[in-house]
């Protein structure tokens, strides 16, 4: 077929083709293929509405859940032609910031994988999130462009009509294939408008805000986890839910619905508060069709279910009701009247929808008008009930749920790390591909040397990949025989990425001082501040000064190195993890909801350094305390300091000599020579000041824990079982295992 094409395309053989003319070879084929799969149309179907999905790049992706990932490459390779490289054509459409986008592209995989008839629903951003490049020390965003005229988009004759208080836009249906691993294909629908102009976009990331016409869906809001109330947002958000909502109600009507019965038709996950705008359009759209509101009300509450990922306040969405009012002003009445029914019903403002200062909380639109409200974590899920909305979960214990989050394995296992894949098929069968429970079998051979053995090879060998990969695009080299302490993330306080930074202090003051480290160790981190956080984006200052401050060196480079890679994104996380030795999860205890990168670089046979946080307390159960290295203040205690007020940073840093000097050690001589005093000093002033995700509270037990690890790996049969360990007991964070719950308890597709 591949032949076929490219004879058709470009009237040439594999081999004369360029890689370039291949990927688009594969690219039409791939497409092809995925839209021939077999489909049913369930009575009832999924739509997954989320503001992102950062899917990453899909060639190798369809081509492994189509089953003919092993006959395209063997047929490349026989004409002298490497998939690798084919894959370096294209282009990772970045529709996401983080977690919760990557997320929900796991949450794809794995519906279409389990057979579940279920599509996604979001925005086509032209840009993506932003490029980062690092220069001069410091984060610049420029502009991260992926669509190419040839690409997975395919233009569907649909449209709707969005109107806002000031203009009316026609959106435009664009879709990608999500195939499943020897399943369905589902579609993603991606909503746009032909007159987004990219043009617009002036240095860096620059843009008119105020030129709805021609921005809406120009770029990916670029902050996580902390939002800030802006009309485009609104703009987008409201653009994105009008349009699913017509969607899913003419899809409806086509199979039979009389609208009184939608929820025997749909069933709507709601990602996070981005999308909850659609709760009043749905309402609004059910009267215009003659339903009284009260039934319009419990159709919806009955169809929409609600996640929720954060339990920061100021990730939180709460709109003023004046910018609701000058973009969706349609949608108010049903808002104030939503909020009424729930004042009339309790006597307790804190369930509110509308605040005194004139805010609508979206997230207490959700609890109240859906039927299903869940978090991400066991830890996660009780911090809500008990805490953070402890009094809507009085309201409605039994809507209340968990759903720990999950990865695709096809993409963090199978496409990731294909010498482990192939060794794992050796010893256990291929069945783990498609149940992800059984890599328990690799279990059994906790105690033979040749298994473990072959682990720590695979490793080495992954390692040399991202050596080699490193120096290639970063042109830093690194020594593959050290340890590999990997810090992948987005950049933000409460994940603690100052906290590594201050062992580096440590480490380095250490190696000076004439102490050095039995095996090397090399520090790697990937992180993206979001542009208008100034603290992130100091701490990225910091870890950089670190970085050139280490590796230039010479009593202390052949002992630690830092290395923080440009533009972390999916395609650099598919290299980093397999090559990763101790995976970096040390958020502050209650802050990190779950996390997702802990659960890849665990099935990747990296052992976590951890905090009893998100989804690492699940971990810690499942692998046992011999195989994870837990430190560090409880959740309990964390959030007890929080209501008493009675974390005072300075104290520690007062307190404590080694505390005082790595702190210090940020505004003294040597760094502020490499680096720029502004950025130090504000950073060194909100640590001893402020430190609101509480870093000096563990810094200590942290080094503690760390040094105790790096101990243990020069033990290598110790190491190698706990890589073991860990591989085979992450099946339970298969996305096929969230998925099936999500089916069971809450969507009920057949
Ligand atoms: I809210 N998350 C994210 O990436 N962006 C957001 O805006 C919000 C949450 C993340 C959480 O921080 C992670 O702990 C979690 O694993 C992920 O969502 C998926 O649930």
């Amino acid at each position: 077929m591949l032949e076929k094409i490219l004879h058709n395309k470009y009237k040439k053989t594999i081999s004369e083709c360029s890689n370039e003319e291949l990927y688009f070879g594969l690219l039409e084929m791939t497409k092809e293929l995925a839209d021939k799969k077999y489909r049913t149309r369930s009575k009832k179907k999924l739509y997954y509405i989320s503001a992102e999905f950062l899917i990453g790049k899909l060639l190798s992706n369809h081509l492994i859940n189509l089953g003919i990932f092993d006959q395209i490459s063997e047929l490349l390779t026989q004409n002298n032609k490497s998939i690798t490289e084919i894959e370096n054509i294209e282009l990772e459409p970045s529709l996401g910031n983080g977690g919760l986008g990557r997320l929900a592209a796991c949450f794809l995989d794995s519906i279409a994988t389990l057979g579940i008839n279920g599509d996604g629903i979001g925005l086509n951003y032209h840009l993506g999130l932003f490029r980062q490049i690092l220069n001069d020390k410091r984060q610049k965003e420029t502009v991260n462009p992926w669509m190419t005229d040839e690409s997975w988009l395919i233009k569907r004759d649909k449209s709707y009509m969005v109107q806002f208080k000031d203009l009316t836009v026609t959106s435009k249906l664009y879709d990608i294939a999500v195939t499943g691993f020897d399943n369905r294909t589902n579609w993603l629908h991606l909503f746009d408008i032909d007159s987004v102009d990219e043009s617009i976009v002036k240095e860096g990331i620059s843009f008119e805000k105020g030129d709805i016409t021609h921005n809406l869906t120009l770029f990916l809001y670029p902050d996580d986890s902390d939002e800030k109330g802006e009309l485009l947002r609104i703009y987008q958000q409201y653009f994105m839910v009008s349009n699913s909502a017509q969607m899913i109600l003419e899809e409806c009507i086509s199979k039979g619905s009389n609208l009184h019965d939608l929820y025997d038709y749909a069933v709507i996950q709601i990602n996070d508060t981005h999308p909850t705008m659609v709760i009043p359009e749905l309402i609004r759209l059910l009267i215009k069709q003659g339903i009284e509101i009260d039934e319009a009300i419990e159709i919806v509450s009955k169809t929409c279910a609600y996640t929720n990922h954060t339990i920061l306040a100021e990730a939180l969405e709460k709109w003023p009701i004046k910018y609701l009012q000058q973009v969706v002003p349609q949608l108010l009445p049903i808002i104030e009247i939503l909020d009424n029914k729930v004042r009339r019903k309790y006597d307790d403002s804190s369930v509110y929808i509308i605040d005194t200062k004139n805010r609508v909380h979206m997230a207490h639109i959700d609890i109240h008008y859906s039927f299903s409200v869940n978090g991400v974590a066991a830890l996660h899920t009780e911090i809500l009930k008990q805490n953070e909305l402890h009094n809507f979960y009085k309201i409605y214990p039994q809507k209340f749920n968990n759903k720990t989050n999950g990865i695709t394995f096809r993409r963090w296992l199978i496409h990731c790390n294909p010498l482990l894949t192939a060794y794992l098929s050796k010893l256990i069968g291929n069945g783990f591909k498609k149940n992800a429970d059984e890599l328990e079998k690799l279990l059994s051979f906790v105690e033979n040397r040749t298994v473990l053995n072959t682990l720590l090879q695979i490793k080495r060998e992954n390692k040399k990949s991202l050596k080699e990969y490193i120096l290639k695009t970063q042109g830093v080299e690194i020594d593959e025989n050290s340890i590999f302490d990997i810090h992948i993330k987005r950049l933000h306080e409460y994940k603690r990425q100052q906290m590594n930074a201050l062992y580096i202090i440590h480490k380095y003051l250490e190696i000076k001082s004439g102490k050095k480290p039995a095996t090397p160790i090399t520090i790697l981190f990937g992180a993206k501040a979001a542009p208008s956080y100034i603290i992130a984006k100091d701490i990225i200052h910091l870890v950089l000064c670190l970085q050139e401050l280490v590796n230039n060196d010479k009593d202390v480079s052949p002992y630690l190195k830092v290395v923080m890679v440009e533009n972390y994104n999916v395609t650099l996380a598919e290299k980093l993890i397999p090559a990763c030795d101790i995976s970096e999860q040390i958020s502050l205890a209650s802050k990190e909801a779950s996390g997702t990168g802990n659960m890849k670089l665990m099935l990747n046979g990296a052992v976590t350094l951890g905090t009893m946080d998100g989804a690492n307390v699940e971990i810690a159960k499942l692998v046992g305390e011999d195989n994870i290295y837990i430190f560090g203040e409880s959740s309990e205690k964390v959030i007890s300091h929080y209501e008493n007020r009675d974390y005072i940073s300075k104290e520690y840093y007062e307190g404590d000599k080694e505390i005082r000097q790595m702190v210090d050690f940020i505004i003294g001589d040597t760094l502020i020579k490499i680096g720029n005093k502004k950025n130090l000093m504000r950073l060194y002033h909100e640590i001893i000041n402020t430190d609101w995700f509480m870093t000096l509270l563990d810094i200590k037990e942290y080094i503690k824990k760390k040094e105790e690890m790096l101990a243990d790996y020069n033990n290598r049969e110790k190491w190698a079982k706990m890589m073991l360990v860990n591989i085979g007991r992450a099946g339970y964070f298969s996305s096929d295992r969230t998925i099936a719950e999500y089916n069971k308890d809450i969507w009920h597709v057949s």
